[in-house]
């Protein structure tokens, strides 16, 4: 069927906007678009996936268990999900290049193609959108940086959901297409002298995206800290290990040297309240655990304390209640976590009187701070004032 031709102004505006014929040059196509768009379907699969872990162990669904070891698994894959988020910039980038010349595509004026054409470029949108925007709040997270009023891991965690499902369907669409670009020779011929070809800048790519990941993420690699050029934290910090949130900027540095400290422990049978002596009299336990921030950086450390099931133990908890610490920061978001009865009855998950050996640094958490095996940093709580046993 022939397309009506554009009159008067209309056809003046649409000579004036280019085609998709006009961009020229021959590093796009679909071999490139397939290549580069099935390593960022992989990244963000592997981000889906442990961003997914991820919320759920801040989220807990009492369903699914989820495993209290080996203590560094958390570290691992949330290193993994920013190191994958952080490869699929450059990734996206080339992906958006290769292609956008079809956003110059004149939509067809028959209606049933019409609508086809929307229902395409609409989930095409949807689907950018979605990727630009985890990109873009994930890499301003992992940077400390929050220049949004709304709450960033919820939207992310929604945001993730839109984005694994415009990806599947798009990867439904384009299946035969992307086959047969997988499947044909990348450069038809050999370049012109001098100019790159369709493989280099796929190599260009993956290269980027290795420097990328390399300089967010080399600080938790001994030995290759000083090639860590992007990462935020410096790796310092009092006792080894870098500080989150110090004492002074969480309110609480005044109350933590008072003498009349006191821990209290509440539970089904009784309440009690534990000195730092009393704490330090009980039974020690030592164990080498990560703290391992959601925004990527790491560290670990050997803490030593008392065990969280003995504490309460001693007002009568059961192997199935749950554990609420509180600190005594009377404000922020993570001045309170809960710990699961698996985690409880883990003799790693410690109420931590020491890091390396000395008493907490004030930053770290003095005098008490929970720490558990394979848990995100963000619900080791530090300063504790309070530990109630709820529920079963
Ligand atoms: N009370 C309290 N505990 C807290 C936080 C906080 O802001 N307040 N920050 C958490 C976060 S996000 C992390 S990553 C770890 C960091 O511990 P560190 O500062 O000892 O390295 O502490 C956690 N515990
Ligand atoms: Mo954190």
């Amino acid at each position: 069927m022939t397309e009506r031709r554009l009159t008067g102004v209309a056809a003046r505006i649409d000579a004036r906007i280019p085609r998709p014929e006009d961009f020229r040059s021959d590093l796009r196509g679909p071999g490139t678009a397939a290549r580069a768009g099935t390593w960022l379907g992989v990244a963000f699969g592997v981000c889906f996936l442990t961003g997914l872990y991820s919320h759920l162990l801040q989220d807990p669904v009492a369903r699914i268990p989820l495993p209290t070891g080996p203590a560094r698994l958390y570290q691992v894959t949330q290193g993994v999900h920013v190191a994958a988020g952080t490869a699929a910039v450059p990734l996206l980038l080339v992906k958006l290049w290769s292609v956008f010349p079809r956003l110059f595509e004149r939509p067809p004026r028959q209606p049933r193609r019409l609508v086809l054409h929307l229902l395409e470029k609409g989930s095409i949108a949807l689907l950018v959108g979605a990727a630009v925007f985890q990109l873009v709040t994930g890499l301003a997270n992992s940077a400390q940086w929050y220049p949004w009023s709304f709450g960033f891991r919820q939207a992310h965690f929604a945001l993730a959901w839109v984005a694994v499902g415009s990806i599947l369907l798009h990867v439904a669409v384009k299946l035969p297409a992307v086959r047969a670009a997988l499947g044909a020779p990348l450069d038809r011929a050999p370049a012109a002298p001098g100019a790159p070809s369709r493989r280099t800048l796929l190599r260009l790519t993956g290269l980027s995206a290795v420097v990328a990941v390399v300089a967010t993420t080399a600080a938790e690699v001994p030995g290759l800290r000083r090639l860590a050029v992007l990462a935020v934290r410096s790796g310092d910090g009092p006792q080894g290990v870098p500080v989150n949130r110090s004492a002074v900027a969480a309110g609480v540095a005044g109350v933590l040297e008072d003498p009349a400290w006191r821990l209290r422990v509440v539970g089904p049978d009784r309440t009690v309240e534990l000195s730092l002596d009393d704490l330090r009299a009980m039974p020690q336990h030592e164990a080498v655990l990560p703290i391992a921030c959601v925004e990527g950086w790491s560290a670990s450390g050997t803490w030593g304390g008392v065990p969280l099931r003995d504490v309460v133990a001693l007002v009568g908890a059961t192997a199935e209640a749950d554990v609420v610490v509180r600190s005594l920061q009377s404000r922020g978001a993570y001045r309170a976590s809960t710990v699961p009865a698996r985690w409880v009855a883990h003799e790693d998950s410690l109420l931590a009187l020491t890091l390396a050996g000395e008493p907490l640094h004030p930053d770290h958490g003095y005098p008490c701070r929970l720490i558990a095996p394979a848990r995100p940093g963000v619900l080791q709580t530090k300063w504790l004032r309070e530990v109630e046993v709820v529920g079963a």
